[in-house]
């Protein structure tokens, strides 16, 4: 048995969004990783979270939809079955989202999961082998449940296991954020804990993590991160950057799993970006600019040819412009990022007491506004409705809920 083991796709992503063109990039990847999966009589498509960047069919565009449909039935055509896990951006609480709905049209397979109190995960047998999953979900709360032991495996199965599991784990002892410095003092999945409670696994499927761990070209593993075909944010685009810098594209991993420990071979794409980076002075003028990323331009190959470029707070927007538009006249992508305000790490969780603190900020935010559009709500209810829509509440229920504080302001 063979599988082609991927996570993170991110469809339907907003990272190239403002590019007609680029937008195509998360597309192109997922047939390149199809027809890999074809090439190497791969017998499933594991898909370990995040396929889609987005839960529900509203938040996604209808040509993600269509041509992931028209994919996933070449691949069901050609006897590749997909499977596929939610990840924290793809997971939906009640079961109704995107993944549903494509594992109802039967163009994807989906292990049972179910989150409350405990999450109850139930194995699918599929010919040799069961896949078993963990989602993410919000805040990394999948690592508390592990860590508390508050994981309920459901029906018993002798056969090898594959374990898809979309969180940060620490494999075989080797600290995820050692291996991937942005990643570190993030809360983990102990190694100790996973294998513990699947005894019958023969491989861990991983994703969340957008870095390839291991890194080696080939290997025997037992639990592996294939890293995001293209990434969601200038992060991930530049991370890429630094795999060139040492000889390593964005890539998927072929797992034979008659193999004991399983033999990975990881196969790199061609259809995902090409980055460089350039640094841009403060006050930098224009020509100096745009030499710049014309060298950058030069260095790129490939199709998809991204430059990100760095620079400070104050610089000119008719700078910004002539970037740009350079880019645009390439075929290329020019990604800004401003020192001092995206440098942080997506990755970075605010502390729980600052979350509280933009809570009471919200709250006091919205008690100056209500008076100015005459409504007498309590700031209190104001802050339950924008939480139901931030947990994804059905639209009726959220609908009848609005129609009902508005109706309170007689
Ligand atoms: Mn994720």
């Amino acid at each position: 048995m063979r599988v082609l083991h991927t996570s993170d796709l991110h469809l339907g992503s907003r990272l190239f969004s403002e590019s007609p063109v680029f937008k195509r990039v998360f597309l192109e990847s997922l047939r390149e990783i199809a027809e890999v999966a074809t090439a190497k009589s791969c017998d499933y498509l594991v898909v370990a979270g995040d396929l889609f960047d987005a839960n529900t069919l509203n938040r996604l565009d209808t040509e993600t939809i269509l041509n992931s449909i028209d994919i996933f039935r070449e691949l069901r055509r050609g006897g590749v079955r997909v499977v596929v896990s939610p990840g924290n951006h793809d997971y939906h609480v009640d079961e109704n989202g995107v993944l549903e709905i494509f594992e109802r049209a039967e163009l994807l397979l989906k292990p049972r999961v179910r989150v409350g109190d405990v999450i109850e995960t139930k194995p699918l047998e599929l010919g040799d082998l069961a896949f078993a999953a963990i989602p993410g979900l919000k805040n990394s709360s999948e690592v508390d449940y592990v860590g508390f032991r508050r994981i309920r495996v459901l029906g018993a199965s002798s056969k090898p296991m594959v374990v898809m599991l979309h969180s940060i784990v620490d494999i075989g002892g080797a600290r995820v954020g050692e291996l991937v410095p942005r990643l570190s003092g993030l809360k983990s999945i102990a190694w100790g804990d996973v294998t513990q409670l699947f005894p019958q696994a023969r491989y861990f499927a991983l994703g969340h993590v957008h870095y390839p761990v291991p890194l080696d070209r080939r290997g025997q593993v037992r639990a592996a991160y294939p890293g995001a075909p293209v990434g969601y944010d200038s992060n991930d685009l530049l991370d890429t950057f630094f795999l060139k810098s040492k000889g390593f594209r964005r890539r998927v991993l072929v797992v034979d799993l008659d193999k004991e420990p399983p033999v990975y071979e990881a196969v790199e794409l061609s259809n995902t970006p090409d980055v460089e980076y350039v640094e841009l002075p403060e006050r930098v003028d224009p020509a100096t600019a745009q030499n710049r990323l014309a060298e950058a331009l030069a260095r790129l190959k490939g199709r998809w040819r991204v430059v990100v470029v760095s620079l400070s707070k104050g610089t000119d927007s008719n700078v910004l412009n002539r970037l740009r538009s350079t880019a645009e006249r390439e075929g290329a992508f020019v990604y800004f990022r401003t020192r001092g305000v995206d440098d942080t790490s997506p990755f970075t969780l605010p502390s729980i007491v600052q979350v509280a603190d933009l809570i009471e900020g919200e709250k006091r935010l919205i008690a100056q506004l209500l008076p100015r559009y005459g409504l007498k709500l309590t700031p209190e209810r104001v802050q339950e409705l924008i939480d139901m829509v931030s947990r994804g509440a059905p639209l009726d229920e959220l609908v009848e809920d609005v129609v009902e504080a508005v109706s309170d302001v007689g």
